[in-house]
């Protein structure tokens, strides 16, 4: 991409669109044939050029576009939240059979927690964007976890924000002890449909 502002943030809008869309019919198309929808709810963004540049000084890169398109790896962002852990790996699969997506990159927050106790799974894909007839691929993040492990990050990215970023000790144990519990909740939860459905 070698465009200015408007241009490059233009690109992003089509490419979180083409995503939405792609993510929509995987979704219908799972629901048409399983009778379930797995998502109970979808947010996204397109993350602004000063978070991008605050993300890029964080990481100790120069903040200008160029290390914007190639260093901000969720300028584009969906997160589909959804009820159980089995349904995050459900998702992951669902949108791994896309024809249009490709993956980039996975991270499994779920089996590996960050040390901050955050869950999640990443995956990181190349959505094509048709432009005069070019082909362009940009790049999105999307973040699938359950509605608890949402509860977590969002509080937790509250409360990192009005830190400025610099936790105190102390609030970083007790959010990372509240994951624990968050995780033994969601593993209760998931316990409790597994007997559910045998009972069905
Ligand atoms: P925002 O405001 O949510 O967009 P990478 O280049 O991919 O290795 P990056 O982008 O730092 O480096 O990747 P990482 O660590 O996977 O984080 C990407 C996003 O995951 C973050 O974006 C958050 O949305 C979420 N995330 C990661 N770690 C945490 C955490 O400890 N707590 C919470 N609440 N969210 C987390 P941003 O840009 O940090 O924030």
């Amino acid at each position: 991409m070698n465009d200015n502002i408007d241009e490059i943030f233009l690109k992003y809008e089509f490419a979180l669109q083409t995503l939405l869309t792609e993510l929509n019919i995987l979704l219908k198309e799972y629901e048409f044939k399983n009778k379930i929808n797995p998502v109970e709810h979808i947010k996204s963004r397109i993350k602004t050029k000063e978070s991008a540049f605050d993300k890029l000084k964080r990481k100790g890169y120069p903040a200008d576009l160029e290390n914007m398109i190639n260093h901000v790896h969720d300028m584009v962002g969906v997160r589909l939240v959804c009820s159980f852990k089995s349904d995050v790996y459900d998702i992951v699969n669902i949108i791994k059979n896309s024809k249009s997506l490709t993956i980039k990159k996975e991270q499994d927050f779920i089996k590996n927690p960050k040390e901050t106790g955050y869950s999640s799974f990443h995956l990181n894909v190349m959505v094509p964007i048709y432009l005069n007839n070019n082909v362009e691929y940009i790049e999105a993040e999307i973040q699938i976890r359950t509605v608890a492990m949402d509860f977590w990050a969002t509080l937790e990215h509250k409360i990192r924000y009005k830190f400025d970023g610099t936790i105190p000790d102390e609030v970083s144990e007790e959010l990372y002890n509240c994951s624990k519990e968050v995780k033994e909740l969601d593993n209760r939860m998931y316990n409790i449909n597994e007997i559910m459905k045998n009972h069905k």
